[in-house]
């Protein structure tokens, strides 16, 4: 066990008492297998604000699982509609055929996105949602008779998924360093954490910008005739709750605007109503030309992706013989009946609930609430966006990232569910969330970061 990991902290399987299936044959995702094995968390029960783990404890979640139950577990509508779908059509497939859910669903999620992206893609998860959108923005020029444009560009620090070209546009080392070459012809934007001008920012800092004429300094590079499309996440999740400085995200626009490339706004965490609206592009003011998306879409209740695209980008494909497929793309699951069926239900439990504009309406007393733990010991920084936010921590020296993780952990010990990434704890409770509930989370993250100070 890593010596920075307190082992106070960590409860042995056996001392649990409860009973524990076997755990060898589960190769766990982005999991320390070894460690986790010998002091399991397991969760077995969820509802509302709540997990409950197998030895019979209430968890709250301030992660909405892993960024995706925006609504709150166990949402009765969602349920009784995957019941409802998976006894009425299990399975279609989606290849030159349909069925009227996928239909609806494209409609409902035309009509919340921003004016004129209307046209919807489905996957079965964010990264083949950005798989999806990169191959659309490469056949795209191409149809155009644009086929030179071949580049594509993302950002230090971006999280685009786990698949070749997510993580080739992606800019986190250990997702990248182990897997060779990665796609050719990627370039990267300098990521815009700038903790020495913007630490304890409030929403969006002040500074960076200028951050976005990167882009104009790979295209004087490369030629803006190479490059395809630029991808970023509107606000970095997984690299550490990155929110986007003031004007930085509308620079990109007009960059890309002038150059004639697609920008991709990676919404797989900010979508449905993290940031206030149900769209950062909307919180921001910045319409991209494409737009991933994935766990809130059916609230982390049955996988889903899709990409929304604006029409003429659609329409460039629509131009052929009527009798040929346009876009040589799509997955076996591709609209799946199960995940319309309880996308369709999400979005109206969103609408009914009016939870896509929530966060903005909780989102003074969230900035309060987690601004308050700058006072406490290693905290460097806190940042913030809608129901979304970063407590970045000090790292032990030499050690990055287990200070963060035995906070991870003390908050479990607690019954607090959060997310750390590195050293900066992440907090994106369900969009259900109540004031007090905030309240009770940042009690419990403070007395965790003094437990592990
Ligand atoms: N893009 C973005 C912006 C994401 O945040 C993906 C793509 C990939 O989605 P799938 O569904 O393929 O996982 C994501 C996913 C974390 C964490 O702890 C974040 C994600 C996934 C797992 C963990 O921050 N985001
Ligand atoms: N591998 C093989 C051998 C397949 O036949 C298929 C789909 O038909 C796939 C991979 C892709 O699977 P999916 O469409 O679920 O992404």
């Amino acid at each position: 066990m890593n010596k920075a990991i307190d082992p106070s902290l960590m409860q042995a399987a056996e001392a649990t008492g409860a009973q524990l299936p076997p755990m060898g044959a589960h190769w766990m995702p982005f999991t320390a297998n070894r460690q986790y094995k010998q002091a399991p968390r397991l969760l077995v029960r969820a509802e509302g604000m709540h997990y409950w783990d197998h030895t019979g404890r209430q968890v709250l979640d301030a992660a909405s699982g892993l960024w995706c139950v925006n609504a709150g577990h166990g949402r009765q509508r969602i349920v009784r509609a995957i019941q409802a779908q998976a006894a009425e059509l299990d399975y279609a497939p989606t290849f030159q055929m349909g069925h009227p859910k996928a239909f609806e669903l494209a409609e409902r999620i035309a009509a919340i996105a921003p004016a004129g992206m209307n046209r919807v893609f489905f996957a079965n998860s964010g990264s083949e949602a950005v798989e999806t959108a990169l191959k659309m923005a490469l056949a795209y020029h191409r149809v155009r008779g644009e086929g030179s444009r071949t580049r594509l560009i993302g950002r230090e620090r971006g999280y685009h998924g786990v698949n070749f070209g997510g993580i080739s546009v992606g800019g986190m080392v250990g997702n990248r360093k182990m897997f060779g070459p990665l796609l050719p012809g990627v370039d990267h934007l300098r990521h815009t954490h700038d903790p020495a001008r913007n630490a304890f920012s409030v929403g969006q800092p002040a500074h960076g910008a200028e951050l976005a004429d990167d882009l104009e300094r790979l295209v004087a590079l490369h030629d803006a005739s190479t490059i395809a499309a630029v991808i970023v996440e509107p606000v970095a999740g997984s690299t550490g709750v990155l929110v986007p400085p003031q004007g930085y995200l509308q620079r990109l626009r007009e960059i890309c605007d002038r150059h004639g490339i697609l920008l991709i706004f990676d919404e797989v965490i900010t979508g449905f109503g993290r940031t206030g609206q149900p769209f950062a592009a909307q919180t921001f003011g910045v319409t991209p030309d494409l737009m991933t998306l994935a766990k809130g879409i059916s609230n982390g209740s049955v996988p889903m992706g899709a990409v929304v695209a604006r029409q003429a980008i659609h329409d460039a494909f629509m131009t052929g013989p009527e009798h040929l497929i346009e876009f040589f793309h799509g997955y076996t699951y591709s609209a799946h009946p199960l995940a319309c069926a309880a996308a369709l239900a999400t979005l109206d439990t969103y609408a009914e609930e009016q939870l896509l504009t929530r966060a903005g309406t909780l989102q003074t007393h969230f900035a309060q609430a987690v601004h308050a733990l700058r006072e406490e010991p290693n905290v460097i920084d806190v940042r913030n966006i809608g129901l979304v936010g970063g407590i970045e921590l000090a790292p032990l020296p030499g050690a990055p990232s287990p200070r963060a993780f035995n906070v991870f952990l003390a908050c479990w010990q607690r019954g607090l569910l959060l997310r750390t990434t590195g050293d900066t704890v992440a907090l994106s409770p369900p969009l259900i969330v109540e004031p007090g509930q905030i309240d009770q989370i940042v009690a419990m993250l403070r007395a965790a970061i003094r437990r592990a100070a």
